[in-house]
Parts: C-alpha cells; structure tokens; sequence
C-alpha cells in the first residue's frame, strides 16, 4: 500500500521537466534542512502564513543567529497544513532572496511598454499615482478606476478602492479559475465550495478527481488527506487525459477524451438513478426536481457516452458502482482551476448534482460544514455609493456572476461605441495579468488605452514592464499582513508578521494604501495609527491580541454549532429558492440557461493539431515562483508532454527543442523541450502553466521554455457567469522559429 510519505515523495519527484541535477539540488536542500541539529527552541522563530500559494498555510520562520532566515517550517496547529510545508512553501524564503527583485519605486520615461523607467522616491511615486487617480475621478468618475488583486494586498487596496467609489474590484481566482463550480454550487446547494475546500477527504471511501490533480496541485491539506484516504483504503477515481500523480495512485483511471466530461458526468447520473443506487432518503427528504432530473437522463446510457468519451461503457457501470457502494462518504471533486470550454458552470453543475444523489453534502467522508470567524473591520465612515459597476459595459450578460471578472474589467477598458465610458485606470497588486489572462493581444490593447497603470510587485515580471508606476513590496516575510480567517472544521486565525526587516527600499501593501488614502483625502477610512495596532484591536474584539498570536501563530476556536454534518433526523433549509437542493436549477431556468445540464460537443483541433492543455507542476506556482533560485534548482522549465505515437509521425525525439503555433497563427517566443509518454493521450499535449517568461529583468528564468498563455488565443466565455474557457486552443510543432513549418 502507498503510504502518505511514499505519496508526498513521488508528488516531489514525479516533476515533468526536472533534471538529474534538480533532483539531487532538491535533495540536498531538503538534507540540509533535515540535518541541521539547531535546537530550534533557541532560535528566534515568528509566525507567518505563506503567500506562494493561496492554501495559504500558517507556519514559522526561523532566523540563524546572524539574523538571515534559516528555514520556513509548518505550524504544527494549523489545519491547512498539519505542521507541513509543500516544496514551495519550504523554498518560500527564495522570494526573500531573490536578488531580482524589485529595489526601488520606479517611474516610466517614454512610451507605455519601452521599458525605460528611472528610480523615484515613494513620496514622488505615490504623489503620481494620487494625481492620475484623482484625475480620472474627475473626469470620468472614481469607477473608472479598476483594481486587480490577488493575494493579501488586496484587502488593504480593495479598502482604498471602495472608499474612492469605485466597486471595479477583481481577482483572477473568479474568472479564470473557481467561479464557475461557485456558482454551480451556489445554484444547487445554496453555497460554494469555498477555499479550503470543505470537502472531507481524510474519511471519505472514494474520491473522484475530474479533471483536478492533487499532487501536482499541491494544495497541501488535501494532498495529506487525500495520502491519509489512501491509506485507510479509500478508492481514487481520476479521469484525466493525462495520466497524472495521481492516476498513478487511482483504481481506476479513465484517460478521457478532452471536453468530453458532462457527457460522462451525465451518464454516471444515469446508471445511479436507473440502478436505484441513489441516496433515496436523502433524496426525498433534501433535493427538488429529481423527478426532472431522472427524465432528463434516460437517454443518457453509458453506450451513448462511451461515443463521445471513448470511456467503455463497463468501465462507466463499475465506476459509479464504487462511488454508490462508498456512499455517502464519497466526493466527486469540485475542482479548483475549471474554466476549461466555456460550458463550465455547467459541467460543476452536473458535478453538484452528482454529489447530491449520492447524498455527500453536509455528510462525513463527503462534504463537511465549514466554520469561519470573521474579525470586525476597524471603524471607518461608510463607503460612497458607486454610480456605475462593470456590469453596465456588458448589459443582460453573465447574470449569476458573483463577484467582478477579471477579463471583464480588461475588456471593460477598450472602448466600445455601446459605452459611454470606458476604465481608465487600473492598479494591479499580486497578478501578472500578462500571463494570467488568456488572450494577451487583448489584454495589451486595453494596456494601451489606460491613462494610468500602477503596478504593486515584488518582481519585474512581465507586467511590470508596462506600468507606469511601479511600487516594489517587500514580500510576505518581511510584513505584516491582514490575520488569515479562511474557513475549516473548526475556524482558526493566523498571523503574518515580519520575520526580517524589508529589503532594498520596498514596503508593504498595507503602508501603500494608507500613504495612497491620505494623498486622496480619504485618511478617515484608514484611522489606525500602524498595522500593528490594526491587527491588535481586531484581535482585541474576538479575545485574542496581537501579543498572543505572536507567541502561538495560529489559533482555534469552537464552532458556533455543532453542525460539521447533517443530523439525518432534522430538516435543513437551503439557501435556494425552494429551500432544497437544487437537482433542477430554478435560479439557471430564470435566468435563461439549463435547468439540467445538457451535453454539447466542443471544437474538435484540424488535422495536425494537438489540444493544448495545461496544469500544475508540483515545485511552482504559477508564474511567480519561476525565478525562485530555490526552487528553479528543482524545476527551470518546462517540456511539451507529447504522445510516443504523434512523436514518431513528426520525428520528435525526446529533449528535442521544438516551437508551437497555434490556430490563429501565433508562434510561442521560445522553444520547449519534448517530453515523449504515453502519459497523455495522442489527441493532447501538456505543459505546466507559468514559464516562458520574455522579461529579461528576470535572469533564471528569462527564455527557459514555453508559456501556455501565449498560445491561449481563443476564449470560451461562459454565458452563465463570464468565466473564460482556456482549453480550447490547439497547436501544431515548428521545428525552427517562426520560419519553417516541418509539416503541413
Ligand atoms: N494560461 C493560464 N492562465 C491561467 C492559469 C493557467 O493555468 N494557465 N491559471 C489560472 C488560475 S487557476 C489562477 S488562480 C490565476 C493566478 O494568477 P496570478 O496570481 O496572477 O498568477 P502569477 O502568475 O503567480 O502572478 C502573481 C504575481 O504576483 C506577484 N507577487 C508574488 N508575491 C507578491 C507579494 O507578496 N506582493 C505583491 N504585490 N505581488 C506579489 C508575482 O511576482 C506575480 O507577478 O491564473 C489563471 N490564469
Ligand atoms: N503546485 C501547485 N499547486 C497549485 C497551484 C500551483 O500553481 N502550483 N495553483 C493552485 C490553484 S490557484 C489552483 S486553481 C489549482 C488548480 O489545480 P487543478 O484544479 O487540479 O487544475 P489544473 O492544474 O489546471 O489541472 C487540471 C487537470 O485537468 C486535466 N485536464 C485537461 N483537460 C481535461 C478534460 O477535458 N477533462 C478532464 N477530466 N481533465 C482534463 C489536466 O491534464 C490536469 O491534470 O491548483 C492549486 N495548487
Ligand atoms: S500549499 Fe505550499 S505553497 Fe501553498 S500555502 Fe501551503 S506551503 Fe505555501
Ligand atoms: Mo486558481
């Protein structure tokens, strides 16, 4: 049996693109750090929750004597992490040493993206960022100033941002990443999946992961626990096209053909309900429509999707089998990064209604109650009504979005003769919207019709190198940073705070924004005197303090109820418009989409073209960690996964330099190394999201392989809520740039 420390192991070494030499670097950073015999109760330690990825585990930095930072390790009391760190959380401390990053505040001379910038003082920087705001409040209004943030920063700029007028706030992790399944929860249950996930992998008899990779997906508490069901002999299902960690870890494995999913999903609610294999009394007492919902199905047998999915349909009747015998202690996976082809909402509904004939929501093994405490804000006057929100520049459209888009906001700034007014201003914190919104030639145009650009970094990359003022952060080891209060079993809080002094001349989120407030004569909205005494009187209002937290890191409190999982001897009310769950959508009907999901074909890729996909690799995450110097030593490039078959017709050998182009023509900048396997499916290939970085600034990771996003020219917008559908790109092999094609 795999144990959970074999699991992590082969999550850290099945790395597409490592090199013998990355290997043994890994190794030897992680036998340092295990040999090193510091008593670590003499050294000087301070909490803090790691910004390398948004699980955003809470643990301690330790400092050597001499006062550098010696190691980052997990709290042992922290849920999302149980005293672990992932291989980037551990190399974490590389953002801190990278000397690539951004030193000084820097202002643009010349044309938007000529990349001259001279070194200013943060009164001068700041002084040019409040002006061009105040201007476009002026003359266009306070809305057409539009922030992008992901990560803690966010909290601190949205706060300006909302005291401004301006409600134009967006993160990537809606539209290009969770909001469809938010809102297929939302429709069904009456609530999202959040994050952390509130699926209760630890105890529960059968995962099925579609289209989501956990362990390459290193999201660390549902790695350890997916390990832990594994070793309780939990069954794992994953239907990939790729044959990924963990495929390799799975009972079943069902290489699907790509776009394909709702049909199978679709199926498996068929054989569930035609077999009687359905949670009935859960059924009756909890869902609405199941009768609709049976009707609708009929014809959706396993012969009918074994046509479109090319998964047999035996495989289809044994699969489901399992799930219903581990009922209701079974997940099918909600997924996290799911904006695929553009009907997403609709596949996470399927998904939803899966999950609830099979009675896992609210159950033990299958999806818990989370529990959060959230802390008051500090007093400030209340926030100006804004005049006008992104949802004007797209009237009637994506009417269950729930939060801003992202790519709404960026095509929201290129004028339109339907608009009276377009954005004029964005302030990017924490996301290189470069490479993180598909469709660059689009996202560089609305870059050109900006009045002001200011970018908040703690690296030049490559959005950087289009501000017009750029403010360098220092990173999360040298900050404080609004306490973490994400949702779990039972709710913890966690404290950032600055474990060494900020390098170079750069600052924190949070001193930026009240800098900003007081230069827009919005001081009122940021009344504390410093971050410290912030977080102290948040802390105060929920019998905690910042001295406390200081000591312990993290802290846990009782659940307001005892209500983890549902009492099947009561009714429970659900946040839906009949008060059950949902099978048939009326919030989708009203709206004018689906009520039950239906399947329809996708683009198939022209003759010679390969699918593009694109996932996680276990040591990076996204583009930010690519110049990490820790982490780089594991991983620093990426390599095109193509099928043995389709190498052999081209002629491709392994290691082979090789460069893609696309359906729309568009050549990737640098080549990618082959990677020959029969890991992926002859009509796809693979590459880890987030290299091929053209920013020259960044000297480890400039030109090492390819960036998916480039090739990503075509977008599937998803009706139901704007989420950008990214997988529906194809491309084809160059064997020299931009010149020869090898074969038509
Ligand atoms: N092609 C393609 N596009 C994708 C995805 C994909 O797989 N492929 N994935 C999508 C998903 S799921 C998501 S969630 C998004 C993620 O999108 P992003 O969060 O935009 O991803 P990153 O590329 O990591 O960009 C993070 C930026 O924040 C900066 N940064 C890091 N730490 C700090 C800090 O402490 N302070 C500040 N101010 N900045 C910091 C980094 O230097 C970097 O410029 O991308 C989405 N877009
Ligand atoms: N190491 C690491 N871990 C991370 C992150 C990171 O950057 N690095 N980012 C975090 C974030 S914000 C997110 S959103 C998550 C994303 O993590 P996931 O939600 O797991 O999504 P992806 O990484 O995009 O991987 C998706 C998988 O879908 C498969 N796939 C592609 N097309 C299809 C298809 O048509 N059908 C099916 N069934 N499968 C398909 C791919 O082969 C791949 O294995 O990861 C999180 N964890
Ligand atoms: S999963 Fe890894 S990178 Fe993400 S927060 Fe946890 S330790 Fe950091
Ligand atoms: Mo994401």
């Amino acid at each position: 049996m795999t144990s959970r420390r074999d699991f992590i192991k082969i999550a850290g070494v099945s790395l597409g693109g490592m090199t013998a030499g990355g290997k043994a670097a890994y190794q030897a950073m992680a036998n340092t750090l295990e040999k090193n015999s510091l008593d670590p109760t003499l050294l000087n330690r301070t909490p803090t929750y790691c910004e390398v990825c948004f699980w955003k585990c809470a643990g301690w930095v330790y400092k050597k004597p001499d006062g550098d930072i010696w190691k980052i390790t997990g709290n042992p009391d922290d849920y999302n992490c149980n005293g672990r760190f992932c291989p980037r959380g551990t190399g974490g401390v590389g953002m801190y040493y990278d000397e690539d990053r951004l030193q000084t505040p820097l202002i643009r001379e010349g044309k938007r993206g000529s990349q001259y910038y001279r070194k200013a003082t943060w009164d001068e920087a700041l002084d040019k960022v409040a002006e061009g705001m105040k201007k476009i409040a002026q003359e266009h209004g306070p809305e057409c100033v539009a922030l992008f943030n992901h990560g803690s920063g966010g909290t601190y700029f949205g706060h300006l941002m909302k005291a401004f007028g301006s409600p134009n706030i967006a993160a990537p992790s809606y539209a290009q990443c969770r909001g469809p399944r938010e809102v297929a929860f939302l429709a069904t249950f009456g609530e999202g999946v959040e994050s952390p996930e509130r699926t209760d992998i630890r105890d529960t008899r059968c995962l099925v992961l579609i289209g989501s990779h956990l362990g390459e997906n290193m999201h660390n508490g549902q790695v350890q626990e997916m390990s832990d069901a594994i070793d309780k002999g939990a069954t794992i299902i994953t239907v990939d096209p790729r044959f990924s960690t963990a495929a390799g870890k799975s009972k079943f494995w069902l290489p699907i053909k790509p776009a394909t999913d709702l049909a199978l999903l679709l199926s498996w609610i068929h054989v569930i309900i035609n077999e009687g294999w359905y949670d009935k009394d859960y059924v009756d007492k909890n869902t609405f429509g199941f009768d609709l919902l049976r009707e609708h199905v009929q014809n959706m047998t396993p012969e009918w999707a074994y046509g479109i999915t090319t998964i047999a349909p035996h495989i289809i009747r044994e699969t489901a089998r399992e799930m219903a015998n581990a009922s209701p202690a079974v997940i099918i996976h909600p997924g996290r990064h799911v904006t695929w082809y553009g009907d997403d909402s609709q596949r996470l509904r399927a998904v939803a209604i899966l999950n609830a004939i099979l009675g896992s929501w609210g159950r033990r093994g299958g999806y818990y109650n989370p529990d959060t405490l959230k802390l008051p804000e500090y007093p400030h006057p209340p926030f100006p009504t804004p005049q006008r929100t992104w949802r004007e520049a797209f009237p009637g459209k994506y009417p269950l979005a729930g939060l801003a888009l992202a790519s709404g906001l960026c095509d929201a700034t290129i004028p339109a003769l339907t608009r009276n007014c377009s954005i004029k201003g964005w302030i990017v914190d924490g996301t290189n919207l470069i490479e993180t919104l598909p469709n660059q030639k689009n996202t560089i145009e609305a870059i050109q019709n900006l009045d002001l650009l200011v970018v908040v970094d703690t690296m030049p990359m490559e959005i950087t190198g289009w501000a017009d003022v750029i403010l360098p952060e220092c990173t999360y080891l040298e900050r404080y940073d609004t306490v973490r209060t994400g949702p779990h079993r039972q709710p913890q809080l966690a404290l950032r705070m600055p474990a060494v002094a900020p390098r170079y001349d750069t600052k924190p989120a949070s001193w930026m924004a009240k800098e900003l407030a007081k230069r827009l004569g919005l001081e009122a909205y940021f009344a504390w005197e410093s971050i410290e005494e912030l977080i102290d009187w948040q802390l105060k209002q929920v019998g905690s303090s910042l001295a406390e937290m200081q000591r312990i890191g993290v802290k846990t409190f009782p659940r307001k109820y005892d209500d983890l999982y549902f009492n099947p001897a009561e009714s429970y009310e659900f946040n839906t418009s009949t008060g059950k769950i949902e099978l048939y959508s009326n919030e989708f009907a009203n709206a004018g989409f689906d009520p039950i999901p239906n399947y329809t074909p996708h683009e198939e890729p022209p003759p010679g073209f390969y699918r593009l996909n694109y996932g996680r690799g276990p040591a990076h995450t996204f583009s930010r960690t690519s110049n990490n110097p820790n982490l780089t030593d594991i991983m620093d490039e990426n390599v095109l996964w193509i099928n043995p078959k389709v190498a052999q017709e081209w002629g491709i050998k392994p290691g082979q330099e090789i460069w893609l182009k696309n359906q729309d023509g568009v050549v990737s900048q640098f080549p990618i190394k082959a990677r020959v396997t029969e890991r992926i499916r002859w009509d796809s290939v693979y590459m880890v999201h987030g290299f091929g970085h053209d920013d020259k600034r960044l000297t480890r990771c400039y030109g090492k392989g390819a960036s998916d996003t480039r090739m990503i020219t075509k977008v599937h917008i998803d009706p139901v809520m704007g989420g950008t559908g990214m997988r529906g790109n194809f491309v084809t092999f160059l064997f020299e740039p931009e010149t020869m094609e090898a074969k038509s």
